[in-house]
């Protein structure tokens, strides 16, 4: 028996909680999946970063005094220390709300390396936090658990926390039509962009990739046409890796280094592009693969499709803004971009979706940073 994410927002509910914001999990696929269906535009807002989501619920609060619910990955716990230390906090303002957090990484199951130390630590962070929670799986008695930890919430008017295991949420069948993949079929595969990138880069070009399926097709194609795997795979610091490529550049100025970026992890710490554009990276290609949506974790929008990507680079000291969303439209735009100096941003848009066969990286992070740096020649 799973619990029913209905059944979970119906608890939630009996203590007024009709408000959710947060960063989409793969681990709370089905239950973000139900969020998204039921409420409204106004009463669902996905963040750029957990740290968002926290000081959001916290406005939400104190506009109606309601509390709210923020959901994340415990790999965005990090992001939300310091909104929930120093503002949430009972001693600071105290507020109350339920925070629902996917615990990759829990000792004894098999995830990940980037999650490993993360899920081994959450239990510990929270204590240290002093926000009282539960764990929940798929056996527990949602109710009976959930109502004293909400009880606390309120009467201490402070942030406590629910751990949920892996394969705690039944499938929800449901999804609302206006929200469902709008990408067209005609769309460029994630896999078929990187393709061809990787046939245009040069041999001596540094690659930084991103977080989720964008790094694990990296290393798939090199590894299916026989290439070193030398390119540095972010799979942890969603949203790190155009600022890892800014201090490649800087240290390695005879080198491009290419970042590729997913629009969801560009918007995770946005900051990080007026800081790229006023420091004058001319060896820097910020690729951004936008596909609208936190492909990786079930597809859940970002604000990517609203936006001018090519106004936020120009405005943030980028030299040039290309785009591209066809083959032929990258190889094109790349031979022009190569005679720039940069900061460059290039957007290429892709569909959503991956292969189901997709693998994960067989080497590990320490490995990988090896060849990264041998291919540098820094060791
Ligand atoms: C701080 C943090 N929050 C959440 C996650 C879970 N996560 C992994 S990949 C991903 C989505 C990334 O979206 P995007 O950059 O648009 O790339 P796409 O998956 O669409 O290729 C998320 C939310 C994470 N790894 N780290």
């Amino acid at each position: 028996m799973m619990i029913s994410p209905a059944e979970f927002c119906t608890v939630l509910e009996k203590f007024g909680i009709d408000f959710y914001s947060g960063v989409p999990d793969s681990l709370l696929k089905n239950l973000c999946a139900h969020i998204d269906t039921t409420y409204s535009a106004q009463q669902h807002i996905i963040t750029a970063n957990e740290g968002n989501a926290v000081a959001l619920a916290m406005g939400r609060y104190m506009a109606n005094s309601v509390p709210t619910c923020v959901y994340m990955q415990n790999s965005g716990l990090g992001n939300t220390i310091n909104p929930l230390t120093s503002l949430a906090d009972p001693k600071v303002y105290s507020i109350p709300m339920l925070l629902v957090i996917g615990w990759r990484g829990e000792p004894g199951v098999k995830d990940e390396p980037q999650h490993v130390k993360q899920g081994a630590i959450t239990e510990k962070q929270l204590d240290i936090l002093d926000i009282p929670y539960v764990v929940i799986n798929s056996e527990t008695n949602i109710e009976k658990l959930a109502l004293p930890l909400l009880n606390t919430m309120v009467t201490q008017s402070r942030p406590v926390a629910i751990l949920v295991k892996k394969n705690t949420f039944s499938e929800i069948n449901s999804t609302r039509p206006d929200k469902q993949a709008h990408n067209s079929k005609k769309q460029l595969p994630r896999e078929q962009a990187l393709s061809v990138l990787l046939d245009i880069f040069s041999e001596d070009d540094v690659v930084v990739s991103t977080t989720g399926k964008t790094s694990r097709e990296v290393f798939e194609l090199r590894k299916s046409r026989g290439q070193s795997a030398s390119d540095f795979l972010t799979v942890g610091g969603m949203g790190h890796t155009s600022s890892i490529a800014m201090g490649v550049a800087l240290g390695a100025p005879n080198k491009r280094v290419i970042a590729i970026d997913g629009d969801g992890s560009m918007l995770m710490h946005m900051g990080a592009l007026p800081i790229i554009g006023c420091h004058n990276i001319c060896n820097l290609v910020h690729i951004v693969l936008n596909n609208e949506c936190h492909e990786s974790v079930g597809g859940q929008p970002t604000v990517a499709g609203k936006i001018k990507i090519a106004d936020i680079a120009l405005a943030s000291g980028y030299t040039k803004y290309f785009s591209a969303s066809t083959t032929t439209e990258i190889t094109s735009q790349w031979s022009t971009l190569s005679e720039q100096t940069g900061p460059i941003l290039l957007e290429i848009k892709i569909a959503k979706g991956a292969r189901k066969d997709l693998g994960r990286p067989t080497s590990s992070p320490i490995e990988n940073k090896k060849a990264f740096m041998q291919h540098l020649g820094s060791i």
